[in-house]
């Protein structure tokens, strides 16, 4: 029987609370410390989580190089393919149970679980059961001097012990991301999913024990940063590599800890990205692109456009479209019908775009729609909402235009030439993506390339290919992932020389 499975259903006043263990070496581990696990659309406590302290994760270390051993060591390709796709298999069979814990931690629209965050999660195992299964490496006939040769041919051995640490904005999606293919490289795992977003993780633990996997294989440790399991896993000496998504500045801390055991890192960080749309574009196309782009996810995905630049003669027609529709959607609580926008994170968090809201008032700007904190007249009114925003009027230096502030709001500059819309959207320390709105294909191919950065879209926004490199520049991020990027990064090649 699964051991934490949540209801599909908005957990009753005075329900039983769960209690989210770590997984270390295929057994649930049970600690004294423990924190709350919030609901983010009234405050109240979904689970109560085991923290990890420095000896559970070293526990977890342990188990982990165990596994890598033993039999999990010794896998082919083929049998750890066959192993993702049953994960896989086993996550759509729980499915309902995967969307009610994503929505129960993060508040977030059913939509958005039930048609992204957890389809991916599946995605994600299958995408790197086939990358696997069919990887390759090269092989090079060499000539030498007594004119016999020597054959050259790589091998892909796994890194060892990879510490995974993740965010809470898209929990199940971005965790998988990087345990697939490190399972898939032969690798042992230990996840620490954000102390905000326990839930799916656990669940995926339960979805990994039930197939089987050799103990020690996949580790969960749960807990915070510093003084924490995310700050005891990235200085671990028994840890090979960390792969991170999540602030820049997180980044930079983790980058240093790392640096201790020159462990190989790979970072995907924040974003402050742009989107132009040019009078050529196809005007709904743009509008209900932005749309999604800005607000998707309550505007916290790293790829959220915040700085919309718009060709000044469409940008008062573009300004009305996108507060119209901006002003239709529907916020409230995922177990509502027809809400498209849930609330922000954690109090915390709401505190920080506020401010954000405030110092946009004081550095210049229009509020063309929202700004301020809706209020429902229920349970609601202790929950994390603020209204999605749209500004105007600010110049490209002010601080909520350089800054990522990772909530519903995005602002909107007009632009003449294209080489001040380019000018605009470069600049800025940040690196993640931008969306380019136009029906021009010369300009579409003249100017993708000059972005600085990792992503490029064309009139469309977080349309992924798993065997595309996803990554960022700048403050944005350090390698990538995706498709032979993932298993470059998780694995370690070997070349052997073998004189003829
Ligand atoms: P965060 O950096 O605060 O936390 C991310 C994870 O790091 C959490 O698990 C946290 O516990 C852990 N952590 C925090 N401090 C640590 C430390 N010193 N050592 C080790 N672990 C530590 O980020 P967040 O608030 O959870 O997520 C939002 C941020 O993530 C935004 O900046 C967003 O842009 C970014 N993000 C980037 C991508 C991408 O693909 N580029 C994707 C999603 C989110
Ligand atoms: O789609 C992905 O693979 C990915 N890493 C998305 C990141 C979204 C940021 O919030």
């Amino acid at each position: 029987m699964p051991q934490h499975s949540p209801d599909p259903t908005p957990p009753a006043a005075g329900a039983h609370v769960p209690l989210l263990r770590n997984y270390v070496g295929g057994q649930w581990i049970e600690t004294e410390t423990r924190f709350d696990d919030i609901n983010p659309v009234d405050g109240s406590v979904v689970a109560q989580v085991c923290e990890a302290g420095q000896a559970v994760v070293d526990h977890a270390v342990a188990a982990a190089k165990t596994a890598m051993a033993g039999a999990w060591g010794r896998t082919t390709a083929e049998a750890r393919a066959q192993a993702l796709r049953r994960i896989a298999d086993g996550i759509e069979r729980r499915f309902d149970a995967f969307v009610a814990a994503e929505i129960a931690d993060t508040g977030k629209d059913a939509a958005h679980a039930r048609t992204i965050d957890i389809p991916r999660a599946i995605a994600n195992f299958r995408a790197f059961a086939d990358q696997v299964a069919t990887a390759h490496g090269d092989c090079f006939e060499s000539t030498t001097p007594d004119g016999l040769g020597a054959l050259n041919y790589t091998i892909n051995k796994p890194l060892g012990v990879v510490g995974i640490i993740s965010p809470w904005n898209l929990p199940l999606l971005l965790l998988t991301w990087k345990v697939a293919p490190a399972l898939a490289c032969g690798n042992a795992v230990i996840a620490k999913p954000s102390e905000e977003t326990p839930y799916s993780a656990t669940l995926l633990a339960e979805v990994i024990d039930e197939i089987g996997l050799p103990p020690g294989t996949f580790n969960l440790v749960h807990g915070f940063g510093p003084n924490s399991a995310g700050g005891f896993l990235s200085t671990h000496d028994g840890v090979d590599a960390i792969t991170f998504t999540g602030a820049s500045a997180t980044g930079t801390a983790i980058m240093r800890a790392a640096a201790q055991t020159v462990k190989p890192i790979s970072f995907e960080l924040g974003g402050k990205n742009a989107s132009l749309i040019f009078a050529d574009a196809d005007f709904e196309e743009a509008v209900t692109g932005t749309l999604r782009s800005a607000f998707s996810n309550c505007g916290q995905v790293c790829l959220c456009t915040e700085r919309v630049y718009v060709e000044r003669p469409i940008f008062e027609k573009f300004v009305q479209a996108l507060r119209q529709r901006t002003e239709q959607i529907r916020i409230g609580s995922p177990y509502e019908q027809g809400v498209t926008m849930g609330p922000l994170i954690s109090a915390e968090h709401r505190a920080k775009v506020l401010s954000y809201f405030d110092l946009a008032v004081a550095e210049g700007a229009r509020v063309v729609t929202g700004g301020n904190v809706p209020t429902f007249g229920d349970e609601r009114d202790r929950g994390y909402f603020v209204a999605p925003t749209i500004w105007t009027g600010l110049s490209d230096n002010a601080r909520c235009m350089q800054e990522e502030i990772f909530g519903p709001v995005c602002h909107i500059t007009p632009f003449d030439t294209e080489e001040d819309a380019v000018k605009a959207a470069n600049g800025t320390r940040y690196g993640l993506a931008t969306a380019l709105w136009t029906s021009n294909l010369k300009r579409a191919h003249r100017l993708a390339p000059r972005m600085e950065t990792g992503i490029v879209w064309v009139n469309t926004w977080f349309l992924r290919d798993l065997r595309t490199p996803f990554g960022g520049v700048k403050l944005s991020g350090v390698g990538r992932e995706g498709g032979r990027h993932s298993l470059a990064f998780y694995s370690e090649p070997t070349n052997i020389c073998i004189k003829l």
